[in-house]
């Protein structure tokens, strides 16, 4: 039985959602971030790093969301990781992308736009980080111009990994009114069940 560590609102996110989309059963259990469960020598134990996600499954332990997609995938739901070469591979990229590239600006303004008190809020930071948005989703904008899902028209983990970032920009102001592409890939996945479970487990 998978046992995932963390909250919704988090990383682990995106692998409830890959595992509500492999329909296998599985616990999820909250780490306390508030009062640092997350550094506790227990949860150190599961994931050295002191972070959520982490995720066990009998003698398996993994951390890293990307990591845990890809197990839950090849383990459970091979098709998520696309049915060819290209495919795949287009898989692995979109998720690089979306969480080397597009996330860490779009955390950067989330974390100044929410957390942040007002007078510690940081107008450059935010500013900084919103310029790089635009480029960034132009692209992703341009490569759904003419495919259903990141990897063609196969829904993979490249759209889980992907969309639970791009879902995050409402949060911080930005709509998709310039990237109709976005917005009906973004409905797409709206359309699913898996989905709709973790949106619904978000809020
Ligand atoms: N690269 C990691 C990032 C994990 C991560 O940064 N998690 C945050 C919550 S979203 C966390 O646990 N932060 C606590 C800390 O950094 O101490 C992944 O994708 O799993």
């Amino acid at each position: 039985m998978i046992t995932l560590y963390g909250s919704p609102r988090t990383s682990a996110g995106r692998c409830i959602w890959a595992l509500e989309e492999a329909g296998i059963p599985y616990t999820l259990k909250d780490v306390d971030m508030r009062n640092k469960e997350h550094k506790s020598e227990a949860y150190l134990k599961i994931n050295p790093m002191g972070k959520v996600p982490a995720m066990t499954d009998g003698e398996v332990t993994l951390f890293e969301s990307m990591a845990i997609n890809y197990y839950i995938a090849q383990k459970y739901k091979k098709e998520l990781l696309g049915t060819n070469d290209l495919e795949k591979g287009l898989a692995m990229q979109w998720s690089f992308w979306a969480t080397s590239e597009l996330q860490p600006p779009i955390i950067e303004v989330f974390i100044q736009k929410v957390f942040m008190p007002d007078d510690k809020r940081d107008q450059n930071i935010i500013e900084n980080n919103l310029k790089k948005l635009p480029n960034l989703l132009s692209v992703l904008n341009h490569s759904l111009k003419e495919r259903k899902y990141l990897a063609g028209s196969q829904f993979t983990i490249g759209d889980i990994n992907a969309a639970s970032v791009v879902s995050i920009c409402p949060m911080i102001g930005i709509d998709f009114a310039e990237y109709p592409h976005i917005k009906n890939w973004l409905s797409s996945m709206n359309e699913r069940a898996a989905f709709q479970k973790y949106q619904s487990l978000r809020k």
